[in-house]
């Protein structure tokens, strides 16, 4: 798990906040050369994971839980992935994260051990490493602690469907290009009504299914009819 231990998830885990363990099947596996894959029965292109091992690795894993934890199987056959998916996954104690590779997993063992199949969106990638670790970076997140502002990740799911606003820094003129002059008036009403404004414009733009879920306000809508107003629609 290489690349979880750095930065803000490192440091959640150096601090006792949560902890990672790797687990590799291929030691389960009860031959010389550790094989866990075999010839798909009915034929086809690609091998299939074989069930004993997948299952003998779930069991050393679990084998202290008290009650057994969730199992994550990362698949492009799941249900994609959310923020509110990795919200209720942040309240459990403990998650397995079964990663597949070659052509997938023997159905038998998935039956018995999954609890929840999980994609992480529409394209297809050569295992489930790289999917499980967009997921505990996401979830491990929103354990309480992990940010620094204690705010910023609740900030976000109360901003609800709507994407975050533009933001500068130093200087005031890049190259010509100036901050937007409200963020230099001082003025904090303004500047959170144009905020406000602006995360409503990118979502409408970028991701107009998310902008039909967004609750508008009378100030919204306003504001909203007046750009159309002004280009004559
Ligand atoms: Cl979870 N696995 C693989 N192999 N490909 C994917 C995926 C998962 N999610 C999107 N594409």
């Amino acid at each position: 798990m290489n690349g979880l231990h750095t930065s803000i998830i490192g440091r959640a885990m150096e601090k006792g906040l949560l902890s990672i363990d790797a687990t590799d099947i291929r030691d389960f596996a009860e031959n010389k050369h550790n094989r866990v894959d075999d010839y798909p029965y009915g034929g086809g292109a690609g091998m299939v994971m074989q069930p004993g091992p997948v299952y003998r690795a779930f069991q050393a894993v679990t084998k202290d839980c008290e009650k057994k934890p969730r199992c994550i199987y990362l698949t492009p056959q799941g249900r994609v992935f959310d923020q509110r998916m990795a919200e209720e996954f942040a309240k459990e104690e403990e998650l397995i994260f079964l990663c597949g590779h070659y052509e997938g997993i023997d159905e038998r063992v998935l039956e018995m051990i999954v609890t929840d199949p999980v994609s992480i969106g529409d394209y297809v990638l050569t295992g489930g490493e790289l999917p499980a670790m967009v997921m505990i970076d996401t979830i491990s997140r929103l354990v309480p602690g992990v940010l620094n502002n204690e705010e910023s990740a609740g900030q976000e799911s109360h901003q609800g469907h709507l994407l975050e606003y533009p933001q500068y820094t130093r200087p005031d003129v890049f190259e010509g290009r100036e901050v937007p002059a409200v963020l230099l008036s001082g003025h904090h009403k303004n500047i959170e009504t144009w905020r406000r404004q602006q995360s409503l414009l990118r979502t409408r733009a970028m991701r107009p299914d998310m902008f039909e879920q967004v609750e508008l306000t009378k100030a919204d809508r306003k504001f909203l009819d007046s750009l159309t107003d002004e280009q004559g629609e």
